[in-house]
Formats: C-alpha cells, sequence, structure tokens
C-alpha cells in the first residue's frame, strides 16, 4: 500500500506564480523568467511530495492557467482565431485564449464541476482536426524523472471529460455534440501515451470526473469504446483512470471491465456509495485501485481510523490498493503550517494541502505495517478530533437550541405575494420600471489605498471610516443625480462580501495564506466555517442607515445570503450541511429584522452561488434545493408585508433551478441577462414566475457603454415576457470591478431608457 496524489496547488507558498504570470502579461518579467519561476515551483512541490514519503507523485498538473486549457493544446484545438497568435508565440497565444485580445475574444470560462475553480471551455466542431502535442507532459515528466523521481505519473485530462466539458465553436450548430470526435480524438491520446512512455513513464493518469455525472447510454457506451481503445494499444504506459467528485454508478462496471490498469474512485461524502458499488460489481480483480479516502476538497483533518477500516475492506476489492486524497489538492490552500497567528489548538483540526500528503503516507504505512506502526499518530489524531468535537467553538449551547426550535412557520412569510406587493406598492410609490442597481460601486484605488492602511497601521480606524463615508456620500449624491429610483450605499467598507460578514460572525476561521485558485491568477481565501455560527452585532445596519440619513429616497439593505456564505467557504465536515445553512440563516434573519427596524424598505439577500453549489447527480438536487431554499426563506422571512425582500444571482445559467427561484418568495429578483438578450426574461416568463425581475439591461463585464436606445430596446424585450408592474431595470451585476466613468454614463444612459419605455407605456385607467 502506498500513498500518491493527483495534484498539488500551484501557485507557491507566496503566490509566486501569479506574480510572475503577472509580471509577464505587464512586461516586467521576462517569458525567460517566467520559466524559471516555474519550473523552480515544479521542483520545490516534488521535494515537498517526497519529503513527506510520497513514492508516486504526479507530473503535468502544474498550469500557467488552466489544465482544461492545457489539454486544448496538447491535442491541438486550438480556435481558429488564436491559431496565428498561438503559432508565433506560443506563451502570448497560450494567454491570448484565456484573456483574449483586441481581435480576438478568449475561450468562454466556466465552473469546474461543482468547484470554485474555473476552467476554459474547448470550442469544437465538425471541421475539428486534433493533433498531438505532447511537450509540456513530456517536459515535465523529464523534470521529474531528472530528479530521480522515478516513479513520477503523467496526469492528463481524459478524452470522455474532455470531450464532454467542450461546446460547440462559433459558428457552428448548437446541437453539435462534442463527443461525436471520440474517434479522431483517441488517435492523438495514442500518440501521447507513446511519447510518455518514451519519455520514462510507467503509469499515465486519466482524469474522467465527467463520468460520475449522470450520463446516457450512449455516453457511457462511447466511454466503453475510448478506454477499449486505449487499452488496447501496444506502446503505452500503465492506464490509471481517475474519477473524484462524486460516485461513478453506471460508469463504474464499465470502467471496471475496461483493459485498463487501475481506477482511482473517490470514497468520501456523496461517493461513499462507490464502496458499496464497487463490491457489488465484484471488486477489481487484477486491478489497481486508488482509494480517495482523504477529502481533498475540505480543509479538516481525516479520522485515521474510520479510513482504516474503509482501506481494510478495500484490501480484499483490488489486486493492489493505494492511498490518495479523493481530487487534485488543487481546491485547498497549501499549507496550514503558514497560518501561524491561527490558534495553535484549533490549526491542529486543519489539513490543508501539504497535511494531506502526510495523512495519505501515514494510512498507507498503517495499512502496510499494521496499525501499531503509526501508534503515535493514530493517538494524536484521536485526540485532535476529540478535541475539535469538545470544544466550545463548536458547540455554542444557545445556537444550538435556537436551531433546533426552528418550524416550518419561520421560514415563511405570513402573506402570499400577491397580498405582500399592494402594502410594498404603497409604502414606496415606486414608478412602473422601477430603477436600481445590484449594490457595490467602483471600488477607487483612494478606497484600496486606505484599506492597505488601515491593514498596515497607516490609517486609524476612524480615518478609515471617513473614507468610507465619504465614499457613501459620493455614491448617494450620484445616485440622486441620475435619478435612480431605489438606492444602494455602494458597500465601498467590503472588499469580498463573504469574508466581510464571515469576519463578524462567530464560528468562522479566517486565514492569512490560505489562497485557492479561483481562475487563472485569480485567487480568493475562503473562510473556513468551523463551529457554531452566531452573530454578536449589527453587521451593515450602521453604513446603510447612514446612506438612508443623506436621501428621501429608498436605500437598499444589502446582504449576502445563506447558501453563498457555504459555498464560498469551507464548510464544517461534523455536521450536516443544512444544519450549517439554517445557522447562518438564523444570524442573517437578525441582521434582515435590524436592517427593517432602522428604517430599510428594501432588503436585498444575494445569492450568486445557489446554482453552483447543484449537486452532480440529480438523484442528490431535490435534496439540496430543498433545504438551500429553506436556508434562504429562514434568513428573510422574519419582515413585514410591506418591507421588499430582493436577490440577486448571476452566472447566467438558471434552467436547472428556476422552479428554486420562486421557492425562494423574494419579492423581486435581479439576473445577469445582457449577454443572452433578455432569454432570461422569456425564461422566467415561460415556468410562469409569479414575481417581480430585473434581468440586467447592462453588461458589466466590459468596461463598454451601452446606450439608451440599446438598453430600451432590451427593456421593450423584457415587456413582451414580465408585465410593466413587475419588470425592474438594472445593470447585469455589481459595479465593482469597473471605473467611474463609464458606470457614470452606462447609468445615466439606464434611468433614460428607463423613462422612455415608461413614456411609451399605456396609461393606466
Ligand atoms: N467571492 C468569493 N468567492 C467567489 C467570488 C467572490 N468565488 C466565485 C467568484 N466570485 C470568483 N471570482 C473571483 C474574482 C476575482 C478574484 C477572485 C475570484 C480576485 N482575487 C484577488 C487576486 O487574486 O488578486 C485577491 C482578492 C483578495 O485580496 O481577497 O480578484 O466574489 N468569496
Ligand atoms: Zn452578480
Amino acid at each position: 500500500v502506498r500513498a500518491t496524489v493527483y495534484g498539488y496547488p500551484r501557485q507557491g507558498p507566496d503566490r509566486e506564480l501569479k506574480k510572475a504570470i503577472e509580471g509577464y502579461w505587464k512586461g516586467s518579467v521576462t517569458a525567460q523568467a517566467l520559466h524559471e519561476t516555474a519550473a523552480g515551483l515544479r521542483r520545490a512541490n516534488w521535494r515537498q511530495l517526497t519529503e513527506a514519503g510520497l513514492h508516486e507523485v504526479p507530473t503535468g498538473d502544474f498550469s500557467y492557467y488552466d489544465h482544461v486549457l492545457d489539454t486544448t493544446v496538447m491535442v491541438g484545438a486550438v480556435p481558429e482565431r488564436h491559431r496565428e497568435a498561438v503559432a508565433a508565440d506560443p506563451l502570448a497565444g497560450y494567454f491570448a485564449m484565456a484573456r483574449g485580445t483586441q481581435e480576438a475574444p478568449p475561450l468562454e470560462m466556466t465552473k469546474w464541476f461543482d468547484t470554485n475553480y474555473h476552467y476554459l471551455v474547448p470550442e469544437l466542431g465538425p471541421d475539428t482536426v486534433f493533433k498531438a502535442d505532447s511537450g509540456k507532459q513530456t517536459a515535465e515528466l523529464k523534470e521529474a524523472l531528472a530528479l530521480g523521481l522515478k516513479s513520477a505519473r503523467p496526469v492528463l485530462v481524459g478524452p470522455v471529460t474532455y470531450l464532454l466539458l467542450a461546446k460547440p465553436a462559433p459558428g457552428v450548430a448548437p446541437d453539435f455534440e462534442p463527443l461525436t470526435l471520440l474517434e479522431r480524438l483517441l488517435p492523438v491520446y495514442a500518440e501521447v501515451l507513446a511519447d510518455l512512455r518514451a519519455a520514462g513513464a510507467q503509469w499515465v493518469q486519466l482524469d474522467e470526473p465527467a463520468l460520475v455525472q449522470d450520463r446516457t447510454d450512449a455516453e457511457l457506451e462511447a466511454a466503453a469504446q475510448a478506454y477499449q481503445a486505449l487499452g488496447g494499444l501496444a506502446d503505452r504506459p500503465r492506464l490509471l483512470v481517475a474519477s473524484y467528485f462524486d460516485r461513478l454508478g453506471e460508469a463504474l462496471p464499465v470502467l471496471a471491465k475496461a483493459p485498463v490498469e487501475g481506477l482511482a474512485l473517490d470514497f468520501t461524502g456523496r461517493a461513499a456509495g462507490n464502496l458499496d458499488a464497487l463490491a457489488a460489481v465484484g471488486g477489481l480483480p487484477g486491478k489497481r485501485l486508488v482509494a480517495g479516502v482523504i477529502d481533498g476538497r475540505n480543509v479538516w483533518i481525516d479520522d485515521y481510523e474510520r479510513s482504516i477500516a474503509t482501506l481494510a475492506t478495500l484490501l480484499g476489492l483490488a489486486a493492489r490498493v493505494d492511498v490518495a486524497a479523493s481530487c487534485s489538492l488543487l481546491h485547498v490552500p497549501l499549507d496550514a503550517r503558514a497560518e501561524r497567528r491561527m490558534d495553535p489548538q484549533v490549526a491542529r483540526w486543519l489539513a490543508f494541502a501539504r497535511q494531506k500528503v502526510t495523512e495519505a503516507v501515514t494510512l498507507a504505512r498503517g495499512l502496510s505495517e499494521g496499525t501499531g506502526a503509526i501508534g503515535a499518530e493514530l493517538a494524536a489524531n484521536r485526540a485532535d478530533l476529540a478535541s475539535r468535537a469538545a470544544s466550545p467553538l463548536t458547540h455554542d449551547k444557545a445556537v444550538r437550541a435556537r436551531s433546533a426550535a426552528v418550524t416550518e412557520a419561520d421560514t415563511r412569510r405570513p402573506l402570499p405575494f400577491a397580498r405582500r406587493t399592494a402594502a410594498q406598492r404603497s409604502r414606496l410609490g415606486l414608478p412602473p420600471l422601477p430603477t436600481t442597481t445590484i449594490g457595490s460601486f467602483p471600488q477607487t484605488a483612494e478606497l484600496r489605498a486606505a484599506r492597505a492602511g488601515l491593514r498596515a497601521g497607516r490609517l486609524d480606524e476612524a480615518g478609515y471610516e471617513e473614507r468610507v463615508a465619504a465614499e457613501i456620500r459620493e455614491v448617494v449624491a450620484f445616485q440622486e443625480e441620475a435619478g435612480l429610483d431605489v438606492l444602494v450605499h455602494g458597500e465601498p467598507e467590503r472588499s469580498d462580501m463573504v469574508q466581510y460578514f464571515a469576519e463578524q460572525l462567530t464560528g468562522y476561521l479566517a486565514t492569512r495564506h490560505g489562497w485557492v485558485q479561483s481562475y487563472g491568477t485569480r485567487y480568493v481565501r475562503p473562510p473556513i466555517l468551523a463551529g457554531d455560527v452566531a452573530r454578536e452585532r449589527p453587521m451593515s445596519v450602521r453604513w446603510t442607515k447612514y446612506a438612508q440619513s443623506l436621501t428621501s429616497r429608498p436605500v437598499k439593505g444589502m446582504l449576502t445570503g445563506p447558501v453563498t456564505m457555504l459555498a464560498w467557504s469551507f464548510v464544517r465536515d461534523d455536521q450536516p450541511v443544512s444544519e450549517t445553512a439554517r445557522q447562518v440563516a438564523l444570524a442573517l434573519r437578525d441582521e434582515v429584522c435590524e436592517l427593517e427596524a432602522a428604517g430599510t424598505a428594501v432588503i436585498q439577500v444575494d445569492e450568486p452561488a445557489l446554482r453552483e453549489t447543484l449537486p452532480l447527480r440529480a438523484a442528490d438536487r431535490a435534496g439540496y434545493l430543498a433545504w438551500a431554499t429553506a436556508a434562504f426563506r429562514l434568513t428573510t422571512s422574519g419582515v413585514r408585508p410591506d418591507t421588499r425582500i430582493h436577490t440577486h444571482m448571476c452566472y447566467a445559467e438558471f434552467g436547472d433551478v428556476i422552479d428554486a427561484i420562486a421557492e425562494l418568495d423574494a419579492d423581486a429578483i435581479s439576473l445577469e441577462a445582457a449577454r443572452s438578450h433578455m432569454q432570461v426574461a422569456d425564461e422566467l416568463a415561460s415556468h410562469g414566475y409569479p414575481r417581480e425581475a430585473g434581468p440586467g439591461v447592462y453588461d458589466i463585464h466590459s468596461p463598454r457603454v451601452p446606450g439608451v436606445e440599446e438598453m430600451a430596446a432590451l427593456l421593450r424585450k423584457g415587456l413582451t415576457a414580465i408585465p410593466a408592474d413587475r419588470l425592474w431595470v438594472n445593470p447585469d451585476c455589481g459595479l465593482k470591478t469597473r471605473g467611474w466613468p463609464e458606470t457614470r454614463a452606462a447609468l445615466e444612459n439606464l434611468v433614460e431608457a428607463a423613462r422612455t419605455v415608461r413614456a411609451e407605456l399605456p396609461r393606466p385607467h
């Protein structure tokens, strides 16, 4: 029994990779220097892995931007519009595909399964010609072999997953199925495998996480064919087909029968069903099983005794069993030991990437040498788990009692929408097609400087607060001048909203170095939900009240909803997420009620992450949506009928959750829609969405200022789906990444567009 991992964080302990790449983009770092930094980081990672006792290290998992984009290069599927740039300068062309240029837009970006990592979507069509380019894979393998790492194992995105993640290229029929290209793609994989064998690979890992999703018979048949073909090659390394993020289900017998030498399976969380399923297919006789027993996407230490029990069962089910984390360690921060300011007792509950490697090595040793060989580690593990279970942080009696007392009635507003809406209308007297924004306004250089100054001690709390107050005055004054109907305070006091609220709630831990790649060179530092959650004092009331004191128009209160507060954090694994969601919801509910008591007539509770946390398998979705929508309603249902609850979602793909959106029972929702031309309005209407809605008319992802007539046209289109008394006029999303000049111009145009279309409405009788 040995330990391995499928991938490791790429950024380096101080995000050296981010700095080098962004320096290269600015011209202050040469390509040569960037390559050297990257090679140094790979070496340091491999050294860290081998010193921890790992025998078989991954290679090729490193990336300058994204491993799916690397696969696109490997199979020669560079989109037509980028081909010239890639041929002229592969590195510059690579970044052009990722980020776009004046001439050529980038590849689309979307979420990697249900994680917070984004990949670049391959664009394929019937005319796509694949061509093998194994350069990056063989070069990184050779680097590892040169360091004496004889068991280095290249990791590739598998051919089935690659095609299932792709979409039709621009100009290709939208119903084109990339999977139909499989036969053309397999010879390219065959060539790469031969190259890797020639370079010295004994094993190659092919990642097929797409096979843990619900798949059609035709897709399963394609997977069977793919591995029949690759397995049948004469000139190839041994093949390890890896799955993670969920159970394999119907794909398990397919892969178990395939002529490959090994399978890697996830045995954590929802994937735990793999254990019984594996026994049911008679195990993997003659094959190697890599058992992902350590949770690769959360930050808690493993429960050694439980893992050893699982591994002991698995030993009887395969010819050889190895231990691993359930997925690439890309999704967790690098090193818990870097958190020197954290309470040392609490820090012992945490395992980031580096600690997870040690855990895998320890488990492997316990399995092969007997648990006596890891007696000290087992005792320490038991003690750490016990200290966490017994900690006052994880058990707040008052929080638990309140959560246990929640009833169905607490999650329902006393009056239905039809009766609330009359009270809300008479309270605010808004015009038809009311105008508003999503919440944030441009974060100016002065504001960022003030925040940095506060952190560094150059600016005191009072000086910082005066800066925030000045920003709010400016934002409110601008909105009045522009003529917006429902104002916001602009959120100058928040950098990242999840971090902002997490810092103020008990039960949440913050990290100083816990960066996780979100996309490209962009990282987040997710807070850790460690204990029972309570709100000790108001979090947002003060600045909302201040903004309201400056104007007679209504100012919206702005909060982040419970589902997003969980989705963009690491959640506790010692109770159901539904329970954690309920605790967060209760804390937020108090904030909502306090905003209302302070005179706030409109309170927006954003849930941008509702869609992305949707379970990968349809069978698990109803359960998730039930607790998720209940948590939102628990947050928002404590207010009077004449107080408006609004919500907001971004990321366009609502199709799967459109019924759940109605279940939120918000009075109004704003949605990203500008880029899909009000298709969202039609979608809502065809589902009979019974509330007010504001499909965005201004795409805030671009510095471009939309004209009055352009937005008016979108509104007229929206009116064909949603009646005038229920249609809001707003941008797609918050404005914090925009500059002031374009924001000013775009919002003035937006108000003018609303006025234009209002004037066209039939007069009420
Ligand atoms: N907040 C949190 N999680 C998120 C988002 C968010 N996950 C999904 C999505 N939004 C990710 N989008 C981004 C956008 C920008 C950045 C990161 C993720 C970003 N990061 C800075 C960087 O890497 O330079 C660091 C930011 C910081 O200092 O905290 O720009 O909105 N929680
Ligand atoms: Zn948004």
